[in-house]
């Protein structure tokens, strides 16, 4: 059987592969509590959608910062992690036994469901969708298989895992003081390229660290007004919006309408509130406007109100959103008119959007004509 490869290199070992291992482990697991959170703030199902809490102000951006951010650091790690492990693919004669061959099939499982969830996570990060399938319930239902994949991997190489852990455990095992050096440096390149690869993309969510975003596909100082912008007005299909037809119309047992004047006359509030957006970056901005809460009042709502507000957009994911009541009662949710002190710019949503605490940019909807109490 000298068809085959054979390894002996002591970086390819049990204790590299833990050690890699569990850095990978690490990080697919914040990504993975922080991917369901971010899933679930996004499409809330029935019972879930008065429930969501709208604090703190800042969850989201964290959140979702921290999931694109291990994701992305993951990607290196799985590199080093499959280069560490890959000669088991030449193990002979391939299937001993049954168990083998199940154990085998896991890992041909866990392989495929990472190297899916952190190549469609990067493309999506930077709006590529080059397949066929709809990203966001297949990615979330891959998370589950990556996440189940990944307990059912730990609990059958636990032993080794185990004996592995620590130097002191490993040490007593097989390993040559010689290779010490080897696996350091090896270590030492994949931390370096973990490292990299992170600072220069996290400054788009932890602006403290712009000046270092260079790879990432948004930096948070370009966009008008100092905010990027995800979706144009020429991408939505808006060429302008004429503040002389243009109407706010809130509907509810006592439904009413306001031109732009009106709603500039009632009561404006300024808050600090980022959007966060659920492909990676994020930005803090002051916005001022009306709240929601208000308006919801106004048109006979209840503290318990879910309200659905409906964009000018024609088409798109996005033209019509739904807010618990959590989000419509917080005093820091505003119908916004201004961004930095200035007039709301056509792409960031003029006459009118949406601005609330703890949710995913998705849902703070531009160029707003229509709420209405449910
Ligand atoms: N009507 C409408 N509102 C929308 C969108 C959209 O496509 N249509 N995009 C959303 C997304 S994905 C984000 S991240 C934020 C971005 O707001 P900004 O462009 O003002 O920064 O707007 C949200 N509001
Ligand atoms: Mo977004």
């Amino acid at each position: 059987m000298k068809l085959l490869p054979t390894f002996s290199g002591r970086l390819h070992d049990a204790r590299t592969a833990t050690m890699i291992g569990r850095w990978l482990g690490a990080a697919i697991a914040v990504c993975f509590v922080t991917g369901v959170l971010s899933h679930y703030l996004q499409h809330p199902p029935d019972w879930l959608e008065n429930v969501l809490p709208s604090r703190p102000y800042w969850g989201y951006r964290v959140t979702q910062g921290l999931h694109v951010a291990s994701g992305i650091a993951a990607i290196p790690l799985l590199l080093a992690k499959l280069w560490t492990v890959y000669p088991r693919l030449f193990v002979w004669p391939p299937l001993k036994s049954l168990r083998h061959a199940l154990e085998r099939l896991s890992v041909a499982v866990l392989v495929a469901a990472a190297l899916f969830q952190l190549f469609t996570g990067l493309l999506n990060t930077i709006q590529w969708y080059p397949w066929p399938f709809s990203f966001v319930p297949v990615h979330f239902a891959v998370a589950w298989l990556l996440a189940g994949a990944v307990v059912l991997h730990v609990a059958v190489k636990y032993p080794e895992i185990k004996a592995h852990w620590s130097s002191r455990a490993a040490g007593t095992l097989e390993l040559p003081a010689a290779d010490g050096p080897d696996r350091r440096s090896l270590l030492t390149g994949v931390a370096a390229a973990v490292g990299a690869v992170t600072l220069t993309t996290v400054g788009q969510s932890f602006t403290p660290l712009k000046r270092f975003d260079l790879l990432a596909p948004r930096h948070p100082d370009h966009g008008p007004q100092g905010l990027p912008v995800n979706r144009t007005a020429a991408a939505a299909g808006l060429a302008g919006v004429s503040t002389v037809h243009w109407r706010l119309t809130v509907v509810g047992d006592r439904s009413y309408a306001l031109t732009l004047d009106e709603l500039a006359a009632l009561a404006q509030h300024t808050v600090t509130l980022p959007i966060a957006c659920v492909e990676g970056w994020s930005k803090s901005a002051r916005w001022t406007g009306v709240r929601v809460r208000d308006l919801v009042r106004s048109a006979g709502g209840r503290p318990d109100s879910t309200v659905r507000v409906v964009s000018l957009e024609k088409r798109g994911t996005y033209r019509v959103m739904e807010m618990g009541a959590d989000y419509t009662e917080d005093p820091l949710t505003l119908l916004a008119l201004r961004l930095n002190g200035q007039v709301l710019s056509l792409d960031h949503g003029f006459p009118a959007r949406i601005i609330a605490p703890n949710r995913p940019g998705v849902l703070q909807t531009k160029w707003v004509t229509r709420m209405e109490i449910i």
